[in-house]
């Protein structure tokens, strides 16, 4: 080992003097969308899409059925060019390399637990809500599975976002009743949990059915609350995190639909069936920019939404019928639609990815360690094309492809 040690010091700068190409990155900016319909009559079965932001032609940008996803894809994490998807009824997360654009492995959820959605807590332990198992699942990233259950007053945990060290789940605590034929709304919350050691802080009283949940990035977390989409009205519930306690309930008079918070601290809330349009709602001002009145009809009715680091919103459309009418929508920050794109069946979900190409992560577990420098030792020697651990693909594994591990060790 001591002898590979002074091989590669010597090997990295004779590479950084002769390459003048080294460390120049070529990041792709893409929307990933979660297509996650699936009609087997109609051959359609759920995948993902990619649109690459860069192009400016709608129709060449888009690539669809990328890879294949799971049955009932839920949430989707992005970090580096790993992409992590929920898989409701697989009971698992696929890993998704986004570059290579393949399936490199996944993490088995208990069965029937049901995974929903998904948040990294650091680059070693990701969370993720289990509605069915009313459990929250402690998952260890570089080996791909489950570590700990945290159980507590959960009731159908369905969001969740962290902030300041903790983690903040709602308990949506509706349950379908199949002889009566209808849905039951017991008394819903949010679980604090302590995402140091794991366990529940504190249990906070919501409106009926909270569902989404952001936060501003300082001191508030932003809950969304759909009532029983009849009778019972939405909210808007701020916590504030210093004190995890309620600071402020906004009735929204209807049922929302989902939302999204910008990096101006602008909550965007679809406006659901009942009053479609986006509403926009400033967390700092604590008013309507734009409210039920005043609504972006152009941009209601969609389902899933995120922002890019631009500040535009990306928005899906999903075509629940397998009519092909799926849409995603890219609204400037001006409220003026950018660019339609048609992305594959069901588009529901959809998020977005800076990649930064990583062949140097030859085994594809999000980090570039030891362990890849071990797989290029491995193979050192070979050559041909397509070859494991062949990471400047010239064709051959030698000392240049150990260098360029080395140096981002
Ligand atoms: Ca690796
Ligand atoms: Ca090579």
């Amino acid at each position: 080992m001591q002898f590979l040690k002074k091989w590669v010091a010597r090997a990295i700068l004779f590479t950084l003097l002769m390459s003048p190409a080294f460390g120049q990155t070529d990041v792709q900016h893409l929307a990933v969308v979660v297509n996650a319909l699936t009609h087997p009559d109609l051959g359609i079965s759920t995948s993902l899409s990619l649109i690459d932001l860069a192009e400016p032609n709608e129709k060449r940008a888009v690539e669809n059925q990328v890879i294949p996803l799971g049955n009932v894809p839920s949430d989707i994490l992005i970090r580096g060019h790993l992409a992590y998807i929920s898989n409701v009824f697989s009971s698992n997360i696929l890993i998704i390399n986004l570059q290579r654009r393949t399936i490199v492995g996944e993490i088995p959820i208990r069965t029937g637990a049901q995974p929903q959605s998904l948040a990294f807590v650091d680059e070693n332990k990701m969370y993720v809500t289990c509605d069915a198992a009313h459990e929250v699942h402690v998952v260890d990233i570089p080996n791909r599975n489950v570590t700990k259950v945290i159980t507590g007053p959960f009731n159908k945990p369905t969001g969740i976002t962290l902030l300041n060290g903790k983690a903040y789940v709602t308990n949506a605590a509706w349950e379908w009743d199949a002889i009566e034929g209808k849905v039951h709304y017991h008394d819903s919350s949010v679980t604090v949990i302590d995402t140091t050691t794991d366990t529940v802080l504190k249990s906070i009283p919501m409106p009926t059915n909270a569902g989404g949940i952001v936060n501003d990035g300082e001191s508030t977390v932003l809950v969304k609350t759909t009532g029983d989409l009849n009778l019972i009205a939405g909210n808007l519930v701020f916590i504030d995190t210093t004190t995890d306690e309620v600071r402020k309930t906004v009735p929204l008079k209807m049922s929302p639909g989902s939302f999204a918070i910008n990096a101006e601290k602008q909550l965007f809330i679809q406006g659901g069936w009942q009053t479609p349009g986006l509403l926009i709602y400033d967390v700092v001002a604590e008013k309507w920019v734009r409210d039920k009145d005043d609504a972006l009809v152009d941009f209601g009715g969609g389902s899933g939404m995120t922002f890019a680091p631009d500040g535009s919103l990306y928005i899906t459309y999903p075509d629940w019928t397998g009519g092909g009418q799926d849409e995603v929508r890219a609204m400037g920050t001006d409220e003026t639609l950018l660019k339609t794109y048609r992305p594959g069946p069901g588009a529901d979900n959809v998020a977005i990815a800076q990649i930064v190409p990583r062949p140097e992560d030859i085994n594809d577990d999000g980090f570039v360690n030891v362990e890849d420098l071990g797989i290029v030792s491995r193979y050192l020697g070979e050559s041909g094309v397509d070859l494991r651990g062949d990471i400047n693909a010239d064709g051959v594994v030698n000392v240049l492809d150990l260098v360029i591990i080395a140096s981002q060790l």
